[in-house]
């Protein structure tokens, strides 16, 4: 088997401490760090079916979610574009109730790489905190929220209408996560949309007008 394939087959499997190894080794054997990245986001696709279909629970989800990211880690320099543009500071942040964190964290690192500042406020994120960072940093210029569950979908209108009346200025507002579509984006009057990580970057550029 390719590394490359044993790096989707450990990652479903939860195997934290095998991924990083054979990131490594799939790098060393020529495979683009992009990739292996959308390999591994391919196995969290059917860890998702797993857990839908009852097969696995919770905990496994997590173990799967742990090697996902480590395996990350090893990418991350490899994935690293021209930053020494500066486009100002990005606030980034999961929404409130919602805990994942591995489609936000890909996003904070290719709007990083694009050459913003980045400041992450982690999973579980009030408006409150949303709208405190943005006063509490310098030259904010963009705001993302990330949400993938249906549930807190919510919190993420809830966040994006509270930033839009807080008489603050000078951001842009981008959202996404998997249940979030462009029309959603546009309901709850958020700037911009972006499906993926590497779109989240692009979109980030054209909204405070660097692309
Ligand atoms: Co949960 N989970 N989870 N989970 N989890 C999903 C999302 C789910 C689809 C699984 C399923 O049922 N098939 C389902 C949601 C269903 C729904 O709402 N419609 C679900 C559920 C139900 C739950 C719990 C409720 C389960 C429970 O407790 N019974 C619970 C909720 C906890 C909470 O948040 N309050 C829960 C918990 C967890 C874990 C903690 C165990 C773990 C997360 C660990 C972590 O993140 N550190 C977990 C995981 C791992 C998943 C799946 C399997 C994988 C998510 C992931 O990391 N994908 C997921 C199934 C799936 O996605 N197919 C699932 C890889 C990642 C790269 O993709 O995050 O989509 P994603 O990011 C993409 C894009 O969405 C986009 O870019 C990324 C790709 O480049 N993107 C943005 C993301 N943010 C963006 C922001 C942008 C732009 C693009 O601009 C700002």
């Amino acid at each position: 088997m390719a590394k490359i394939e044993e790096v989707k087959a450990n990652v479903e499997k939860g195997k934290a401490k095998l991924v990083p190894g054979l990131v490594q080794e799939a790098l060393d054997e020529g495979s683009a760090a992009g990739d292996i990245l959308q390999i591994m986001v391919d196995a969290m696709g059917v860890v998702g079916e797993r857990f839908s279909s009852g097969e696995i629970f919770v905990p496994e989800m997590l173990m799967a979610a742990k090697a996902m990211s480590k395996g990350v880690e090893v990418l991350k320099p490899h994935m690293a574009g021209d930053s020494s543009t500066n486009l100002g500071t990005c606030i980034i942040g999961t929404v409130k109730g919602d805990l994942h964190d591995i489609g936000k964290n890909l996003v904070a690192m290719m709007v990083e790489s694009a050459g913003f500042t980045l400041v992450d406020l982690g999973v579980d994120v009030s408006t409150e905190k949303f709208i405190d960072a943005v006063k509490t940093n310098e030259n904010v210029t963009l705001v993302a929220c990330s949400g993938l569950l249906t549930t807190t979908m919510p919190a993420m209108k809830d966040t994006v209408a509270a930033l839009k009346s807080s008489g603050l200025n000078g951001f842009k507002v981008i959202v996404g996560g998997a249940p979030v579509t462009e029309q959603f984006a546009s309901e709850i009057g958020a700037d911009g949309y972006a499906q993926d990580a590497g779109s989240a970057a692009v979109k980030a550029k054209q909204l405070v007008n660097a692309a």
